[in-house]
């Protein structure tokens, strides 16, 4: 069960985000303050009983026990782990999406620890050519236009070698709840959450990306002329799996009153993959800008907490985010510009508007 104060935006699957201010509140995100994105029903899963089968273009299919798991070396991830919906609303704000109007907590960070996929894959004599695809099978059976079947997805061989996607037991040294995906499930670092599929039960290489609709029919970018369930044409949208550099303002929450003088503003950035070097916030809608301190990024996948203290003036005030990568990349400045129907990698300028008396 989620914490009571996380905000459900679904019992039925569960889905639900913490306020911004308790996300803010500690880089490494508590297992009951993380969001919690299902698409089906949380499966009661008894340790002694589960298996996890490896197979497909393999030398040696495996069946493998908990403990057997356990046995090959363990690593430790510090990662987020980011919905493709997450900012959603700012995207439905634009033109109505399809999905749940998450804010900007459809996120979390957490320190994973399990063993590395490419062991596993190795184990089984998998075949590794760059071409293939490591396709993934869980427990939980999910509804989907009309049909019913076990969530699946699947990621590119490259990626399913590297060494930071691991088969995770534990988030922060705890068990995975069973919300999070009790008892194992993969961590994909950079990519979206979907491609982290929980309640692991099957991995199997294949030469194409997983059959399964939650693959083939979801989860895809689509073009801005598809406007409406109607048009969707899947084959011309782009799977999603990289996710884009983003930032949000976790503090002050959206509507506050606040006194003029000096404001505190915090909240997260984060590049996937690369480092955040630059944090611009503005206190009057984005003309003028001041770059907030920054702390560490502990990881290579972990996000960046920033803050600035900003002097306030009486009256009507829009605060503004956006944040620079590595490779001298920010963000765009309008959702319009990237509206989807799906609401997917909604990532512009994020805007607070408070009042300032
Ligand atoms: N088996 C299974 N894995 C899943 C999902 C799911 O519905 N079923 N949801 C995915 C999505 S869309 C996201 S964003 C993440 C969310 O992980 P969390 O609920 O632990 O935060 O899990 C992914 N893995
Ligand atoms: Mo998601």
């Amino acid at each position: 069960m989620p914490s009571d104060h996380l905000i459900v935006h679904r019992r039925e699957p569960l889905n639900a985000e913490p306020p911004l201010d308790r996300l803010r509140a500690n880089p490494i995100t508590a297992q009951h303050d993380f969001y919690v994105r299902s698409h089906g029903t949380t499966p009661v899963v008894d340790a002694a009983d589960y298996a996890l089968e490896v197979g497909g273009l393999v030398e040696t299919p495996l069946r493998l026990s908990l403990s057997e798991i356990e046995a090959f070396p363990r690593h430790t991830v510090e990662a987020v782990m980011q919905c493709a919906g997450n900012r959603r609303a700012d995207l439905g704000a634009v033109h109505p999406v399809l999905g749940d109007p998450w804010s900007a907590g459809a996120i979390g960070n957490a320190r994973w620890t399990g063993v590395a996929l490419a062991d596993v894959l190795r184990a089984a004599g998998a075949a590794t050519a760059p071409t293939l695809h490591v396709a993934f099978t869980s427990l939980d059976e999910v509804e989907l236009g009309g049909a019913s079947f076990l969530f699946g997805v699947s990621i590119p061989m490259a990626k399913a070698l590297s060494p930071e996607v691991i088969l995770a037991t534990t988030m922060n040294d705890e068990p995975l709840t069973p919300d999070h995906g009790y008892p194992l499930r993969v961590v994909t670092p950079g990519f979206a959450g979907i491609r982290s599929p929980k309640w692991l039960s099957a991995i199997a290489v294949r030469d194409a990306p997983s059959a399964c609709p939650m693959q083939a029919e979801n989860y895809k970018l689509l073009p801005p002329d598809m406007r409406s369930a109607e048009a969707i044409d899947w084959q011309r949208g782009t799977a999603i799996d990289e996710m884009p550099l983003n930032a949000a303002i976790c503090e002050p929450a959206v509507g506050t009153t606040l006194c003029a003088g000096p404001c505190e503003v915090r909240g997260w950035a984060h590049a996937t993959g690369r480092a955040v070097v630059r944090v611009d916030v503005s206190g009057d809608g984005g003309t003028s800008w001041r770059q907030a301190s920054l702390e560490a990024q502990p990881s290579r996948w972990s996000w960046t907490f920033w803050s600035i203290v900003l002097e306030l003036r009486p009256g009507p005030c829009e605060l503004v985010v956006r944040a620079w990568d590595q490779a001298g990349q920010t963000q765009p400045a309008r959702p319009d510009d990237i509206w989807n129907l799906k609401g997917y990698l909604s990532a512009a300028w994020h805007r607070v508007t408070v009042a300032v008396i």
